[in-house]
C-alpha cells in the first residue's frame, strides 16, 4: 500500500485525533483560565476599561529591566508575564525611549540610563530592600523609573508597579518611595515530614519531602512569586513541633533545594531547631546548653546548612512549651538555650527566634500571665541575634485577645509579632473571616510602655527602643489545595499579614481594596460590596464564637466547633470551663486585684482601665472580670441578655454577609462565585451551632430564662454534647 492510501486508510482515525485535539486544546484553555483560585491576586487579566488600557499603553510604549542577577531575571520574567497579561499585548523590550513614555527598570549601579534619569537623587531615602517609583523624562519623552539600591528593592517595586495597573491606578505622574518598616517578614509554616500540617485547612503540606531534592514543583515558584509580591522575604518551612530529622543530611539538601528556588525572590529560609537534636539525632547525653559537646554539635550542625544554604535565615525554637523539650529540661533559662544557638548562627549573621507561647501548669497561675512572668525578668539576658516571639495575645490566637501584655514590657529586646494566618480558631477553612481589622488592632494599640504614642507596631518595628533587628511572623494557612488556602478569602488573610508586615500602620480597609481589586473586579459595585463584607466579618464572628471578652470555648483538640462545657482534660488551662468559669451567679474570669492580678501587666492607663468593670472595653469585659448574669451592662441589658443578643447579632451579621456576596452574582465568575456562596451557607449553619450550643450549655448553668422574643436553641444540649469530630483537618492522630 502506498502512503497515499494509507493515509485514506487512515482518515477516520485521523479525524478522531484531530477532533479529540482539538477537544483537549479548548479543554486546557478553558482549564488554563477556569478561574480555580490557584493565581491568588497575581492575576494578570487583560484590563477592560478600553481608555486606561490606552493610556496604559502609551506610557508603557517600550520597556527595559537592567541587570543580570537572579532577582533581577525575577523581575523581569513578573514585568514581561505581567504587562503580557493586562495590556493583553508584547509591549517592545528596548532600551529606545518612546516619545508616548517608557518604563526603565533597575539599580542606578546596574544602568546608566537610570542613573541618568535622577535615580541616585529618588534613592536618598530608600533603605536596603525599598525602592522609589517616578515619572521623569528624557529629552521631551516620558519615563517611568523602578529603581531600588539593590535588586530586590527592584523586584519589589515591580510589583508595586503591577499593583497599581491591577488595580487601576493613574500612572502618569508618580512619586512613590516604599521602605519595609519590619525587617523580618516571615510565614511560619507548621508543616510536618510526613506532610500533615498542624492547624492546616487547606490540604497535606505543600512541601513534598518525599520527592525533594530532585522534583521541583513549579508551586514553589508561584508560592515565592506571590510572597514577593507582599514583602515577605522569609519561611520557616516547619513546624515549631519540630521533628529532628530535618537536620539530617538528606533533608538538608531537600532545604538546600527549596533555599534555591526561593532566593531568586528574596526568600530565606528557616528551619525549626528541636531542642533535643543532638540526642536524637547523634546519641549526645544530653541537650544542655552549658555543655560544651551540645554546643559544639549545634555549631558544627549550622556550619553544615550554611555550607549548603550561605544565607540561611536561623532558627525558630519552640521550647518547654506543650511537651517540647527545652533549656529547662536541665535547669537552665530561656536565654541560656537562646544564646547557645545564637552563638552558633552569630558568625553567619543567623538569628534565632524565640517563642515566648510558654505555659506550664505546675505554676497554679493564670495561664495569660505565665509568659510574661518568664520572660520578662530575661530582658537584657539575650544575645544581640535573639528576637523573642510573641503571640498577638496572652492565651492563644482566640478570635479577640487583648493585646499581649509582653509587649513594651522588654525593652533590652526585640521582640517579634506573631499573628496566625491559619483560622485554627476562626473557623478554620470554612468561614469567611477578614483577619487584618483584628491585626490592626492588635498593631494599633497604644500600650504606653513610654507614655502615648506607644503602639505595638512601634515596638516591633523596633522604632520605640531603637532596635536594628525587627520581625513578624505568620502561622501560614497555605496547603496544596488548588486554591492554596482551602477558603477562597483565606488568600485575603495572606495577602493582608504580608502587607501589614511590610507596613504595620496600613489601613485594613486599603488592603481588602487592594487585594479585592487584585483578586476579583474592579467594579465599583463588587468593591463596595465585598469590602463590606470582608470589613464586618472578623466582629461577626466573635459575636457568634466567644461575644463580651470570653475566650477558648473550644472544643477539644480539633477546636473546630463549641465545647463551652467541657471540664476533663487533664491540665486545667484545655478546659473550657477554666476559661468562662460560669456559675449559677455569673461568669468571666476575675483577671483584676481580687482575682488572678494579670490586669497589672499592663501599663497605665490600661492597668487601672482593665480593672475597672465599668472602663474595661465591653469586649474584654469577661476576660478581665466575673460579672452577676443580672448585672447591668451600659446598653442598659443585663449581661445574661447581651450575651444572647451578642450570639443574635454574631447569627444574623452572617446571614447579611451572605446576601451581599448574593449581590455580587454575575459579576465574577461563578466558579469562584459558588465556592463562596457554598461555605457561606456552611458558616450559616454554624454560627447558629455556635450560638445555640453555647447559650444552651449558658443557659443550663444560669437557670435564666431567654430574653423576650428570643428564638431559642432548635436542639438540646446533649445533641450538641455529642457531636464529635474525629477527622477534623488541621490535627494529628495523638488527638
Ligand atoms: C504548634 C496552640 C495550637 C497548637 C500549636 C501551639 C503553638 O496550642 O493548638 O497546635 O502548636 O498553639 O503555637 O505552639
Amino acid at each position: 500500500m502506498d502512503c497515499y492510501g494509507e493515509e485514506l486508510e487512515h482518515y477516520p482515525q485521523f479525524m478522531i485525533r484531530l477532533g479529540l485535539i482539538i477537544w483537549v486544546c479548548m479543554f486546557t484553555s478553558i482549564f488554563a483560565n477556569a478561574e480555580d483560585g490557584y493565581q491568588l491576586w497575581l492575576r494578570y487579566n487583560r484590563i477592560q476599561n478600553a481608555n486606561l488600557l490606552q493610556r496604559y499603553t502609551n506610557s508603557i510604549a517600550t520597556w527595559a529591566v537592567f541587570g543580570n542577577s537572579q532577582v533581577v531575571e525575577s523581575a523581569r520574567n513578573e514585568l514581561r508575564l505581567g504587562l503580557q497579561g493586562l495590556l493583553n499585548k508584547q509591549i517592545p523590550e528596548s532600551t529606545e525611549l518612546s516619545p508616548t513614555g517608557s518604563l526603565a527598570v533597575g539599580t542606578p549601579h546596574d544602568s546608566p540610563l537610570i542613573r541618568s534619569l535622577g535615580a541616585a537623587q529618588q534613592l536618598d531615602q530608600v533603605d536596603a530592600e525599598g525602592y522609589a517609583i517616578y515619572t521623569t523624562s528624557s529629552g521631551n519623552f516620558p519615563v517611568t523609573v523602578i529603581t531600588g539600591n539593590s535588586d530586590i528593592g527592584v523586584l519589589y517595586g515591580v510589583f508595586h508597579f503591577l499593583r497599581l495597573l491591577q488595580t487601576q491606578q493613574p500612572i502618569e505622574n508618580l512619586s512613590i518611595v516604599s521602605n519595609p518598616k519590619i525587617k523580618r517578614r516571615l510565614l511560619n509554616h507548621w508543616d510536618n515530614l510526613d506532610r500533615t500540617v498542624e492547624r492546616g485547612y487547606a490540604g497535606c503540606s505543600i512541601w513534598d519531602w518525599h520527592r525533594l531534592p530532585d522534583f521541583i514543583s513549579p508551586r514553589y515558584t508561584d508560592y515565592a512569586r506571590a510572597n514577593a509580591s507582599i514583602g515577605i522575604n522569609g519561611t520557616v518551612l516547619t513546624n515549631v513541633n519540630a521533628n529532628a530529622l530535618i537536620f539530617r543530611a538528606d533533608y538538608l539538601d531537600k532545604i538546600k533545594a527549596l533555599a534555591d528556588v526561593f532566593r531568586p525572590y528574596g526568600i530565606k529560609v528557616y528551619l525549626t531547631a528541636r531542642f533535643s537534636a543532638p540526642i536524637e539525632l547523634d546519641g549526645l547525653p544530653t541537650a544542655d546548653p552549658l555543655d560544651p559537646r551540645v554546643q559544639s554539635w549545634w555549631q558544627e550542625k549550622v556550619a553544615e546548612i550554611y555550607k549548603l544554604i550561605p544565607d540561611f535565615g536561623g532558627f525558630l525554637v519552640k521550647a518547654n512549651s506543650e511537651g517540647q523539650p527545652g533549656p529547662q529540661n536541665y535547669n537552665r533559662t530561656h536565654a541560656d538555650g537562646a544564646n547557645m544557638l545564637a552563638d552558633a548562627l552569630a558568625p553567619y549573621n543567623g538569628v534565632v527566634m524565640w517563642r515566648a507561647f510558654v505555659y506550664s501548669n505546675a505554676a497554679n497561675e493564670d495561664r495569660a500571665k505565665l509568659a510574661y512572668n518568664e520572660f520578662v525578668p530575661l530582658d537584657g539576658s539575650f544575645r544581640k541575634n535573639v528576637l523573642v516571639q510573641v503571640k498577638n495575645g496572652p492565651i492563644d490566637f482566640q478570635p479577640r485577645e487583648p493585646v499581649h501584655p509582653m509587649f513594651g514590657a522588654m525593652p533590652k529586646t526585640p521582640l517579634m509579632m506573631e499573628f496566625q494566618i491559619t483560622q485554627e480558631y476562626l473557623g478554620q477553612g470554612t468561614h469567611l473571616v477578614y483577619l487584618a481589622p483584628m491585626y490592626t488592632e492588635a498593631l494599633k494599640f497604644d500600650t504606653y510602655a513610654k507614655g502615648p504614642g506607644s503602639e505595638v507596631a512601634k515596638i516591633i518595628d523596633g522604632q520605640l527602643d531603637n532596635h536594628a533587628l525587627s520581625g513578624m511572623a505568620g502561622v501560614s494557612n497555605i496547603g496544596n489545595d488548588r486554591n492554596w488556602t482551602g477558603h477562597l478569602f483565606g488568600q485575603s488573610n495572606w495577602f493582608a499579614y504580608g502587607r501589614l508586615a511590610w507596613d504595620p500602620d496600613m489601613d485594613a480597609a486599603e488592603i481588602a481594596d487592594e487585594w479585592i481589586r487584585m483578586t476579583f473586579s474592579n467594579e465599583p459595585d463588587v468593591i463596595r460590596a465585598v469590602s463590606a463584607l470582608m470589613l464586618m466579618s472578623h466582629e461577626i464572628c466573635v459575636q457568634y464564637m466567644t461575644p463580651l471578652g470570653l475566650h477558648h470555648l473550644f472544643d477539644t483538640g480539633h477546636h473546630y466547633g463549641p465545647g463551652p462545657w467541657v471540664n476533663d482534660l487533664s491540665q486545667r488551662e484545655w478546659n473550657p470551663t477554666y476559661y468562662h468559669q460560669a456559675d449559677r451567679q455569673g461568669i468571666g474570669f476575675d483577671r483584676t486585684a481580687t482575682g488572678s492580678n494579670a490586669t497589672s501587666q499592663y501599663f497605665e492607663p490600661w492597668h487601672s482601665r482593665f480593672e475597672s468593670p465599668t472602663e474595661c472595653p465591653e469586649k474584654y469585659l469577661l476576660w478581665f472580670h466575673r460579672v452577676r448574669w443580672t448585672d447591668t451592662l451600659d446598653s442598659g441589658q443585663s449581661l445574661w441578655e447581651a450575651l444572647c443578643r451578642q450570639y443574635d447579632a454574631g447569627c444574623d451579621g452572617v446571614v447579611r454577609m451572605h446576601a451581599i456576596w448574593n449581590s455580587v452574582v454575575g459579576k465574577i465568575d461563578s466558579e469562584r462565585y459558588n465556592e463562596v456562596d457554598m461555605m457561606l451557607h456552611i458558616q450559616e449553619k454554624e454560627a447558629r451551632w455556635w450560638r445555640d450550643a453555647c447559650l444552651s450549655y449558658f443557659q443550663s448553668i444560669s437557670g435564666l430564662p431567654f430574653p423576650a422574643g428570643f428564638d431559642p436553641p432548635q436542639k438540646t444540649l446533649e445533641y450538641f454534647k455529642s457531636r464529635s469530630f474525629p477527622y477534623a483537618p488541621g490535627t494529628k492522630p495523638r488527638w
